[in-house]
């Protein structure tokens, strides 16, 4: 059928579900035969930018990097999905500049998980070693994050199921006629 690439950046704290809902997206998008793919930790962090840690300045080059990696994914008409913390507003700014003026949808979504319920799943047990003063710099411990202020959507993953927020990603990708 006839779509646009477009990127839907997740942003949220770890532990939030960004990648849950990332990849939830992905299966249901290509189930409907619309090319899709996520890019995460596991896929960018352990290759393209294995040279960066979690300083700021660090921080912002990864997200610049994923942000020029996105658009070339979103101009080859694939609808990419973008989960990373991108902590600072400014870096996602910049990444929905870099789509838009290259003509590309960006649609910044919220995973708006509290802190709390983020560290009671500590999947990885990092919170409790950034607690414990094992991991230094630890967003939304002794590292800010800094929520959107207008996001195009917000999902309350403490409240809602998988389900219920790939639900609403797909509904405003059909909304803004991507789908
Ligand atoms: C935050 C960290 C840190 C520090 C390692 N701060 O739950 P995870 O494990 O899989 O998600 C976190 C991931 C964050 O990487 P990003 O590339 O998304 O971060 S950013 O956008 O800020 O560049 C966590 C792990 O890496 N991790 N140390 N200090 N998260």
């Amino acid at each position: 059928g006839s779509f646009h690439g477009c990127c839907v950046w997740f942003t949220g704290l770890s532990g939030a579900g960004k990648t849950s809902v990332s990849f939830g997206t992905e299966d249901f998008l290509c189930s409907k035969g619309y090319a899709s793919y996520s890019l995460d930790g596991d896929n960018i962090r352990t290759g393209l930018n294995k040279d960066l840690g979690f300083s700021p300045s660090e921080r912002e080059e990864n997200i610049r990097r994923i942000s020029e990696v996105a658009k070339l994914f979103a101009d080859a008409g694939i609808i990419v999905l973008t989960s990373f913390i991108s902590p600072y507003a400014k870096d996602r700014v910049q990444a929905r500049e870099l789509h838009e003026k290259a003509g590309l949808s960006f649609f910044e979504v919220f995973v708006d998980t509290p802190l709390s319920v983020c560290e009671e799943r500590d999947c990885k047990g990092l919170y409790k070693k950034a607690r414990a003063g094992i991991i230094k710099g630890f967003t939304g411990i002794d590292s800010k994050y800094e929520p959107p202020l207008k996001p195009d959507l917000v999902l309350k993953s403490a409240e809602w199921s998988i389900d219920q927020c790939v639900d609403e990603v797909i509904k405003m990708l059909r909304n803004h006629k991507i789908i």
